[in-house]
């Protein structure tokens, strides 16, 4: 029976383990937790958004003000953000940056602007079915666009979590933005799409069933990710 006890908290929580993403990872350190970090409205029970109409999926942030600070990183350089605990369902991972307007700071702007994708890793398909690379990862992290043009930036992760996608509603997004002031040489600006209008609820990669009989094809939600 012992044996038995461990096989179903083992199932809950696969199925209810939620998470955040507090702490930046940027010049190959650590931040502290909402350090430069956008503190998220599920901070404390790890919830995620399922309302695609709502301002949350910009940066599903508690408050407008928060103190949060802005880090310094080089165009090029790998930045991110570590999982609190993991990320415990599989999902789509993707990076969109924001250019924050003249007259404006990372700290400052609301992220009504144009967001343009740098990063998506869906499932890869073998053996008959999908294989989720970032599932149970205690991180998530992206590089930089070398090209990109110097200034402030909102880093936004997300974590498009499709066990219960098959329904209409049933997609769980987990999202946080950073705070950058972005370095270098770069001269590349990039055109994007505003949040919450870039995704619709039965989107490829938002309604889907990951447990299909056969998968086939895979494709994930949103614009395509920028190059260089
Ligand atoms: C991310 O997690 C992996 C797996 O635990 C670890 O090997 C890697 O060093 C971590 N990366 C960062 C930047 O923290
Ligand atoms: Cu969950």
């Amino acid at each position: 029976m012992k044996a038995f006890g461990i096989v179903l908290f083992a199932l809950a929580s696969a199925v209810h383990g939620h998470y955040t993403f507090p702490r930046l990872i940027a010049n190959g350190a650590t931040a502290q937790d909402w350090q430069y970090v956008r503190k998220t409205t599920n901070y404390q029970d790890d919830g995620p958004l399922t309302d695609l109409s709502s301002e949350q999926l910009r940066c599903y942030q508690l408050a407008p003000e928060q103190g949060t600070q802005t880090m310094r990183v080089a165009a090029g350089s790998e930045v991110g953000f570590t999982v609190d605990p993991v990320m415990s369902h599989p999902g789509t991972l993707q990076f969109y940056m924001t250019q924050v307007p003249a007259g404006q700071t990372a700290a400052s702007f609301d992220g009504s602007g144009a967001w343009f994708k740098i990063f998506s890793q869906g499932p890869t398909i073998s053996g008959g079915k999908y294989t989720w690379p970032t599932h149970g990862s205690p991180n998530a992290t992206v590089q930089i666009p070398q090209c990109l043009a110097p200034g402030d930036y909102l880093l936004r992760v997300e974590h498009i979590a499709l066990h219960f996608a098959s329904s209409v509603g049933g997609a769980q997004f987990y999202i946080a933005c950073g705070q950058l002031t972005v370095t270098g040489s770069g001269t590349k600006t990039f055109s994007g799409v505003s949040i919450p209008s870039l995704y619709g609820e039965t989107d490829p990669g938002i309604l889907i069933d990951i447990f299909p009989s056969v998968p086939t094809s895979y494709t994930a939600p949103g614009p395509a990710v920028v190059g260089c």
